[in-house]
């Protein structure tokens, strides 16, 4: 009886200490100056990279996709998370879900460990679509790992022809290789 106590105990203030993380994206295309040349990138709520999302250790995160397109699906992969218990918020379009067709909203909700986000619909992630996902440890406990600050930067390949060109040349017979990014994007932010 007493055992079963603490259990339940230890149940009610872990749910309590979880927080749920709730966002409203919106994604489409704006002109941008992801390098020195004006391109097209994706943006989430007009924001490119798009925003970081933080959380503990725990929390739940849950995101409302509303897909702004034009023409084009889309989906969003929460890039290395296993999505124990929540396989259909991974995100592969075709695999886990189908795209979200535009002017639809999809609700992504899982319970993650630290990595980054990126469209996975197409040559989304290669236009832009990805940010940053970083999960703290929860109240009270500490990471494993002593350091002295925390930098954010993602690394990403830019190319000046648009990512249509890039994929008919790569799905074309024979293959044509645009050749090497213009540029290696350093995107500090937080
Ligand atoms: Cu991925």
């Amino acid at each position: 009886m007493g055992v079963w106590w603490i259990v339940v105990v230890a149940i009610l203030a872990h749910t309590a200490s979880a927080a749920v993380r709730e966002y409203h994206w919106e994604v489409e295309y704006k002109f941008g100056f992801p390098d020195c040349k004006e391109g097209m990138v994706m943006a989430v709520n007009g924001q490119f990279p798009g925003p970081t999302i933080h959380a503990l250790a725990g929390d739940t995160i849950v995101v409302h996709l509303t897909n702004k397109l034009a023409t084009e699906g889309l989906v969003i992969h929460w890039h290395g998370i296993r999505q124990l218990g929540s396989p259909w918020a991974d995100g592969a379009a075709g695999v886990t879900q189908c795209a979200i067709t535009p002017g639809e909203t999809f609700t992504y909700k899982f319970t993650p460990g630290t990595h980054f986000y990126h469209g996975h619909y197409g040559m989304q992630r290669s236009a832009g679509l990805y940010g940053s996902l970083i999960i703290d440890a929860a109240k009270g406990k500490r990471e494993p790992l002593r350091y002295d600050g925390e930098f954010n930067l993602l690394l990403s390949d830019w190319w000046h022809e648009s990512v249509l060109s890039q994929e008919l040349g790569l799905s074309a017979k024979p293959m044509r290789w645009i050749g090497e990014a213009q540029v290696t994007l350093f995107l500090h932010y937080y």
